[in-house]
């Protein structure tokens, strides 16, 4: 039978959600006797880890059917790959920041700096959309240093807290690139393991969709059922079962995590008592 191979980061800021993703989509993989590449014994799907750096090529050539990674890196590479789906962690962008004194004015501040980057490719194409002539300095690791250590004028790195900026005296001037792991996927899938992929992405999205709702189960009077109706409307129909006591019922819903206590405190206004809440694991919509 076919397996599906996806290369995740080995270690690093997207493995461990990568995993947890995987995981909640129910591909188990034995992390403890962690080889190069290893199989799932729950779904037929096997793991390869690399290095970020490198996922884009490996699925690009087949050497892995799909990876998890930064689109940011997909962008920088330029390998032809296919975007299956967006994971919704790791966001980050790349930014354009200077030295936080100096004025800016607009892209034509660039025009004859030097500017240091791990993101040269990305880089390149915004300073030619904005007919700037600037020089890239590319540099592996710590891009935030390099105006403090007289590399550059300027840097071109990954943001997201903005912290790092901060503490190095930069200010974020332009956000090029808006950036989240997605999964990639090979162009010339085999029609089985396209299949796989189809399960795969159906999963992730039920997971995704669960994420932050709660299940709400209650008692409430069969006179207040359309009060409260009105406070949590129901994904489609809400589920009303009658109690053993007459006139009344149990009601149950899901609602977002965000507005949970204020829907409680409202629907006990209207009479509901021994409201209960649970998580949501998955929601298969
Ligand atoms: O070893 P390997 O090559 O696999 O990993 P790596 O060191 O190249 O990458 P890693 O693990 O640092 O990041 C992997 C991916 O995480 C990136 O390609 C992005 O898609 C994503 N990501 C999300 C980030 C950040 N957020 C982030 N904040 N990657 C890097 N950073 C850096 C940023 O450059 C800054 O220096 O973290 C620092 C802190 O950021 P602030 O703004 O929160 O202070
Ligand atoms: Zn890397």
């Amino acid at each position: 039978m076919s397996m599906l191979r996806i290369a995740i980061q080995t270690k690093g800021r997207l493995n461990e959600q990568s995993v947890a993703l995987l995981q909640d989509a129910g591909v188990s993989v034995d992390d403890s006797k962690r080889k190069f590449l290893s199989a799932s014994k729950t779904f037929p799907v096997e793991l390869l880890y690399l290095r970020d750096d490198d996922i884009p090529q490996a699925v690009s050539m087949g050497a892995a059917d799909a990876g998890i990674v930064g689109y940011n890196e997909v962008l920088e590479r330029g390998f032809d790959v296919d975007i299956a789906d967006k994971l919704g962690f790791g966001a980050c962008r790349i930014s354009l920041a200077i030295p936080k004194d100096e004025q800016y004015d607009g892209p034509q501040y660039f025009n004859g700096k030097r500017i240091a980057t791990s993101y040269p490719a990305i880089l390149k194409d915004w300073l030619k959309k904005n007919n700037v002539d600037a020089q890239i300095h590319t540099i592996a690791g710590s891009v935030e240093i390099a105006p403090a250590a007289g590399m550059a004028d300027a840097i071109f790195d990954i943001v997201s807290s903005g912290g790092t900026l901060v503490s190095n005296g930069l200010k974020e001037v332009e956000k090029v690139v808006f950036s989240e792991a997605v999964l990639i996927t090979n162009k010339a899938l085999s029609e089985d393991k396209k299949e796989i992929l189809d399960k795969l992405v159906f999963r992730f999205n039920a997971v995704r969709d669960s994420k932050g709702l709660k299940y709400l189960m209650m008692n409430i009077p069969n006179g207040k059922i359309e009060d409260a109706l009105k406070i949590v409307p129901a994904m489609k129909s809400p589920t009303i079962l009658p109690l053993a006591e007459t006139g009344w019922s149990s009601l149950h819903t899901v609602v977002a995590e965000e507005v949970l206590w204020e829907k409680i405190e409202a629907l006990k206004e209207v009479g509901a008592t021994g409201i209960l809440v649970t998580s949501v694991e998955k929601l298969v919509l």
